[in-house]
């Protein structure tokens, strides 16, 4: 019997260990370092983006910490593209799925697809500090057409 209440600590403690070491990628909340949808309401400011063949102008963007911003995005090349925020691993996974199926409806939260001409926003709050990526994972277009977002401290 003591030798069997002995045992529950220990199981616990590295229960506990292996939760924190897992831990790193995803934070407390599950949320994701990237940062999340934003709403409308808390929108600091505006960044236009244009796509073209097969590039986003600008492809460097800095914001802060906390902040929520509207990408106002204009795809002016004569193709569909997307538009996804995210940490890189997660847009990599997405790209492979449009590989299967490009004609997919996107669900991610922080996607966007437009056809030539069109005109979209995704509304974004930067939660941490770091940099965060974006890209079109459409087949051909994931290894040029990308870009990065530093969030820096406030
Ligand atoms: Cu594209």
């Amino acid at each position: 019997m003591t030798q069997f209440i002995k045992i529950i600590p220990l199981a616990a403690l590295s229960m506990l260990l292996s939760t924190t070491s897992m831990a790193s990628s995803i934070d407390a909340n599950n949320r994701s370092p990237a940062g999340h949808l934003g709403a409308a309401t808390d929108v600091a400011r505006d960044i236009k983006v244009t796509q073209v063949d097969n590039m986003f102008l600008p492809n460097e963007i800095r914001v802060t910490e906390g902040e929520t911003i509207r990408f106002i995005v204009i795809n002016k090349g004569d193709h569909q593209h997307e538009m996804l925020i995210g940490m890189m691993d997660d847009l990599r996974k997405v790209a492979k799925q449009r590989r299967k199926n490009p004609d997919e409806n996107s669900a991610e939260s922080g996607v966007i697809r437009l056809h030539p001409g069109e005109k979209g926003e995704i509304i974004w709050t930067f939660d941490q500090i770091g940099e965060i990526d974006f890209a079109c994972p459409l087949p051909g277009h994931f290894k040029a057409m990308r870009g990065k977002i530093y969030v820096e401290k406030k």
